[in-house]
Parts: C-alpha cells; sequence; structure tokens
C-alpha cells in the first residue's frame, strides 16, 4: 500500500463533565489525530496520549514528536511493502511509546481495510453484532453527588458500573452504590495505581461488597505486589495500566498477578497486539474486557469491533458518545438496550463530520510521503 500523506491534527474536545481519577480530573480531551491518505482511500485514528504523563509515560507533545520524528520516517522507509501488518515490527526498535505506534497502525488499518472493503470487526474477528455498555464513573465531591450520576446512567440503560476510587474514596462510595443499587448490579472499582500492597487489609474490607474486579490497585510495574494482593483480597484484581504487551499479560497470568485483563489497544500499540492479548488471555482461561481513554466516535469505532471478540466476556468502558461528548467527531453511538452496535461498514465503519472537525481543530501539519 502505498501512503501519500500523514496528516496530524490537533483537536481540542470538552467534557459534558469534569473526569476525576486518582491521578487528577480533566474537563477538556486534547486529542492528535493520525490522518493517512493513500491514492485509494484515507484512514482515521486518534492518540489516546493527554496533556500530561499521568496515566502512564507518555503525553501528547512528546507523542506528536515521536511519531513525526522517530515513528514516520521508518513508515516511509519501507516504501511500497508498508502494510499495516508490518507497522508493528517497522516501529519495534522504539523503545516504549505504545500509544504513539497504536495511532499510526490504526489511522494505516483503517485505510487498508477501506481500500480492501473490510471492516474492522470482521478483520478482527468480532463474533457479535453489539457490545454490553458500561460506564466509568468518576471520583465526585459527595456520596450523594455519585449515587445521582450512578442513577442517571442506569436510567441511560448502562450494564455495569465502575467506579473510581482512591484512598479516601473507596469504602464508603462502594458501601452506598451496592446498598442503593442492590446485589444484582454488576459493580466494580479502579485505583489507577493508587495504593501500595501495605493496603492490603484496607482493600480487603472491600470483599463483601461483591464486586466484579479491582482494576489496578498497586503500581504499573509492581506485577510480584499484585499476586501477593490477589492471595490476600477475594475481589479478582484486573490490570490495566501494567499491561503493554501480550508478553506483559502471559507474564501477569503466570504470576497470578491478575484474573482478569483490560485491554486497552492505545495503551499496548494497536489493534493487533489487543487481539494477541485477547488470544494469550483465552488460552489461559482468563476473561478480559475492553477500557476505554475517553476516545471519540473514531476510537470507540474500533475499540466497539474489538469488543466483539469471543473472549470479551465482560462489559467494557465502551460508553456511549454522550458519556463523554455533547458533540462527537463523528455520528454519535448510542446505547441500544444497553449496548452500542458494531459497525459494520469498511474499515471503522465511521465518518469524521467535517463540520465538528473544523471547530474543534487547533493546528494541523502534513508529512508528505
Ligand atoms: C482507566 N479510563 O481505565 C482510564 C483512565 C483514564 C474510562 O476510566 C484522558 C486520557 C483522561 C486518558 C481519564 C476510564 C483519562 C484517560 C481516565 C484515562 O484507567
Ligand atoms: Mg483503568
Amino acid at each position: 500500500m502505498r501512503i501519500e500523506n500523514i496528516e496530524l491534527r490537533r483537536v481540542s474536545m470538552p467534557l459534558v463533565r469534569p473526569f476525576r481519577t486518582s491521578f487528577g480530573t480533566i474537563t477538556e480531551r486534547q486529542i492528535s489525530l493520525v490522518h493517512v491518505s493513500t491514492a485509494h482511500a484515507e484512514g482515521w485514528a486518534e492518540c489516546a496520549a493527554e496533556v500530561w504523563p499521568l496515566y502512564s509515560s507518555e503525553f501528547i507533545d512528546a507523542s506528536d514528536l515521536v511519531i513525526r520524528d522517530h515513528l514516520i520516517p521508518r513508515l516511509q522507509a519501507l516504501g511500497d511493502a508498508l502494510t499495516a501488518e508490518r507497522v508493528g515490527n517497522a516501529l519495534a526498535p522504539v523503545k516504549g511509546h505504545q500509544m504513539s505506534k497504536a495511532v499510526l497502525e490504526t489511522a494505516i488499518l483503517d485505510a487498508q481495510l477501506r481500500e480492501n472493503g473490510q471492516s474492522f470487526g470482521g478483520y478482527l474477528g468480532a463474533v457479535h453484532d453489539s457490545v454490553p455498555a458500561g460506564v466509568s464513573v468518576g471520583i465526585m465531591d459527595s456520596v450523594d453527588e455519585l449515587l445521582e450520576a450512578v442513577a442517571g446512567y442506569l436510567e441511560q440503560g448502562y450494564l455495569r458500573i465502575k467506579l473510581k476510587i482512591e484512598p479516601g474514596w473507596d469504602l464508603e462510595p462502594v458501601r452506598a452504590v451496592r446498598e442503593r443499587f442492590g446485589p444484582d448490579l454488576l459493580l466494580q472499582v479502579d485505583a489507577n495505581t493508587a495504593y501500595s500492597l501495605a493496603d492490603a487489609r484496607h482493600l480487603a474490607r472491600l470483599d463483601p461488597f461483591d464486586l466484579l474486579l479491582i482494576e489496578q490497585p498497586l503500581g504499573e510495574r509492581d506485577l510480584l505486589g499484585h499476586a501477593a494482593l490477589a492471595r490476600l483480597i477475594s475481589t479478582p484484581v484486573c490490570l490495566d495500566e501494567s499491561i503493554e504487551s501480550a508478553k506483559d499479560a502471559a507474564a501477569a497470568i503466570s504470576l497470578g498477578a491478575c484474573s482478569i485483563i483490560n485491554v486497552k489497544p492505545s495503551r499496548v500499540g494497536g489493534y493487533l497486539e489487543a487481539r494477541r492479548i485477547h488470544d494469550v488471555a483465552a488460552a489461559h482461561g482468563v476473561p478480559v474486557w475492553c477500557g476505554g481513554m475517553l476516545e471519540t466516535g473514531i476510537g470507540r469505532a474500533a475499540n466497539v469491533a474489538l469488543a466483539g471478540l469471543p473472549n470479551f466476556v465482560l462489559p467494557g468502558d465502551t460508553s456511549a458518545s454522550d458519556r463523554y461528548y455533547a458533540r462527537d467527531l463523528t455520528a454519535p453511538f448510542v446505547l441500544e438496550d444497553g449496548h452500542l452496535r458494531v459497525p459494520t461498514g469498511p474499515g471503522t465503519g465511521v465518518a469524521v463530520l467535517p463540520e465538528v472537525l473544523a471547530e474543534v481543530t487547533r493546528s494541523r501539519s502534513d508529512i508528505r510521503f
């Protein structure tokens, strides 16, 4: 496949409400979009890196730079031999920078699939037409405010609630949500690395609330700590930040560091590595679910396709567009009976809306091939 141009575009997307996690609060998402043009098609993808290196070491300005100066030259060197399947190996000599690698591979895959008339879901091996939707609920100023927010999401049809937690906002909100909404609510928590192994006895106090899982309680490099914690609490441990590759997944499973994995294509370098994690986990009987990084419709479309694979057995953070954005960059994803439909058109199956794109664009630049 022959790329003619790659456009990098910075957009700014206001959130419908502030989103607070253990690592900070955001009110607006700054996103780098990658737009690939070939003679026959175009492809879009979005980079998950944020302004600050707080979720992981990656951040948006560094991402733009590594894409321009270190990753794209390696793709240009492939010439006409470039395919989406060759991107991973071509970029492998560059250490780290999974989100930057992921956005390039994904935009190229989108263009390639559009050229071939194949959908993301079809290419990846999705077996479902629609996927159950969960929602990630930020840390709030009061339990009353949280209960109101959860009630609103349940009214909209969300099938699973994930509460963001941190020391000082854990037992009380979990107890309140469990008591108010009852034992049948699918409920889980995400600490984004906010605890240490010394908190094991405290975290064991979540055991009675019958949570589906606790996500990334300890530091991202601390597989042994998670393995030790998993033996001290009955809530299943799920890893997010710790898993940056299929090899990481295999190691974490073998060590007993997790019994469930949150798969985020952006965190692991793209959809091909995400599918490998799905496969490794399936081979070990470990369920996975699809995480989210506050994607616009561009990234959401591909995530929903991935979530259609057979071992995505838990509802993901694949929420409707209006969970985050009043106006999305694509036609909005909407809940239908608590589910999102897997797009069936070529590539991601969604079209970027030119007027919205123009309105949210802050800068753009072209790299000619
Ligand atoms: C998680 N996502 O599972 C992440 C954390 C997260 C939906 O909970 C900007 C960019 C803001 C990435 C906020 C959800 C973010 C972000 C939260 C990722 O851990
Ligand atoms: Mg997480």
